[in-house]
């Protein structure tokens, strides 16, 4: 079959939640996808960062085929011996004490708004049923009803009520807003430290700082969304750190798979994470034998190959060569480590048509908003690549 065909197929019989760039992938190895008419392209959005490890890494995919042989799921009726190793080797790479396994990013995401807010009756003495949690406007933590009840996009939400009540959002990159905000029922702060879906908003310098503090004095919860920011994508195994923040709990997924498998985590110290009971949280598949053997794999990658040091140096070369890209529809480019997005002015009439323009030179990016075209290769990448894709890239972007 040829593309049209798999993409009248899709339309037809699948539904209608997404609008992808019109290009069918077959095939994936490191930076590179091949489409089903043999096309090759750089991949540049790296499912949204849950391939940092790159395509079908040879390590990981060897991990996931051994365990798949041996035994894939168990339930957490029972133990299994991948998942001892896989709560010591994370605990060990992070500096958490504990952590919960799930599988998609918006369990997780729930994970720890339902433990902040146990957190808050029984270690902060809120009133039953009274605990609020403050999130930022322009927020992407999923797409569950709780967690859209607190976005502030009308797309995500606005056919989706009734909406789960204890949520406060004020404006992102504005501590003082938060200050503000707190009172004697906030159990928690939860923020990305780059706003991803936002158009990879970069808060003002110390605002994480600054927020931790705050959190601090006032007997606050500090949660980071670190499922598209976290293991080495902004050049730091967490986009916290650039801030000198060490959160309450950190919320991991996407390329704790390395794409491979849906593998989500919250990591916490033992007074935190120590207040879920049994019966209180779980999942079926969360924390099966596959998924630790995985995730166990995917992190022993990103430690073995370097990948946070490969993503602060070719994330600041490819930022510093793209800036020196002279387009008139370049409002700004902004990033950390391989996390870069470019925003357009509006007369460059959205950023999609750019990205349509790419992809048919090979590139995939994706645009976020209208006028955001988003970078985030693997952190497999090399100069060499990165030099390919350049003049490329400038080409479609002085040509409007
Ligand atoms: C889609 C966006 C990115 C996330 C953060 C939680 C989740 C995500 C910071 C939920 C997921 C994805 C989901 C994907 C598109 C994508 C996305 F544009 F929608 F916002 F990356 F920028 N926290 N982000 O970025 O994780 O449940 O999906 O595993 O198609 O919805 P999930």
């Amino acid at each position: 079959m040829k593309t049209q065909e798999y993409i009248e197929m899709e339309e037809k019989y699948g539904a209608h939640n997404y609008h992808p760039l019109d290009v069918v992938i077959t095939k994936g190895k490191g930076v590179w996808v091949t489409d089903v008419d043999g096309k090759k392209y750089l991949d540049c959005l790296s499912a949204y960062s849950a391939l940092n490890q790159g395509h079908v890494h040879p390590k990981i995919l060897k991990a996931m085929i051994a365990q798949a042989k041996k035994v894939t799921l168990t339930s957490r009726a029972f133990r299994n011996d991948q998942l001892p190793l896989f709560y010591k080797e994370l605990s060990e790479m992070t500096g958490y004490e504990m952590s919960l396994p799930m599988n998609s990013g918006a369990e997780a995401v729930e994970t720890a708004l339902k433990l902040a807010r146990k957190w808050g009756y029984v270690v902060k003495g809120i009133q039953r049923h009274k605990a609020e949690i403050i999130v930022a406007n322009g927020n992407f933590h999923g797409r569950t009803i709780s967690i859209v009840s607190f976005s502030s996009e009308p797309l995500y939400k606005e056919d989706f009520g009734p909406f789960t009540p204890g949520f406060e959002s004020v404006p992102y990159g504005d501590a003082k807003a938060i200050e503000k905000a707190i009172n004697k029922n906030t159990a928690a702060v939860m923020l990305e430290p780059i706003q991803g879906e936002g158009g990879v908003l970069i808060p003002p310098k110390g605002y994480l700082t600054e927020v931790k503090r705050i959190c601090e004095k006032n007997n606050v919860l500090f949660i980071a969304d670190e499922i598209q920011t976290g293991l080495g994508r902004t050049g730091k195994l967490f986009a916290s750190e650039h801030d000198g923040v060490r959160p309450d709990m950190v919320i991991i997924g996407k390329a704790l798979s390395g794409g491979f498998y849906p593998v989500s985590a919250v990591l916490a110290d033992k007074a935190v994470m120590g207040l879920y009971t049994p019966g209180e949280h779980g999942s079926t598949f969360g924390g099966n034998p596959v998924a630790a053997a995985v995730a166990r794999a995917a992190l022993r990658v990103i430690k073995d190959e370097k990948l946070i040091n490969n993503a602060a140096v070719l994330g600041e070369y490819f930022m510093n060569e793209l800036r020196k890209i002279n387009s008139p529809y370049i409002k700004e480019i902004r990033g950390k480590g391989l996390l870069i997005g470019i925003e357009l002015i509006p007369e460059a009439k959205g950023a999609r048509r750019f990205c349509v323009a790419l992809k048919e030179k090979g590139i995939l990016a994706k645009e976020t908003h209208d006028n955001v075209i988003r970078f985030a290769p693997p952190l497999v990448i090399d100069r060499k690549t990165v030099d390919w894709a350049l003049p490329l890239i400038k080409n479609v972007l002085m040509m409007g």
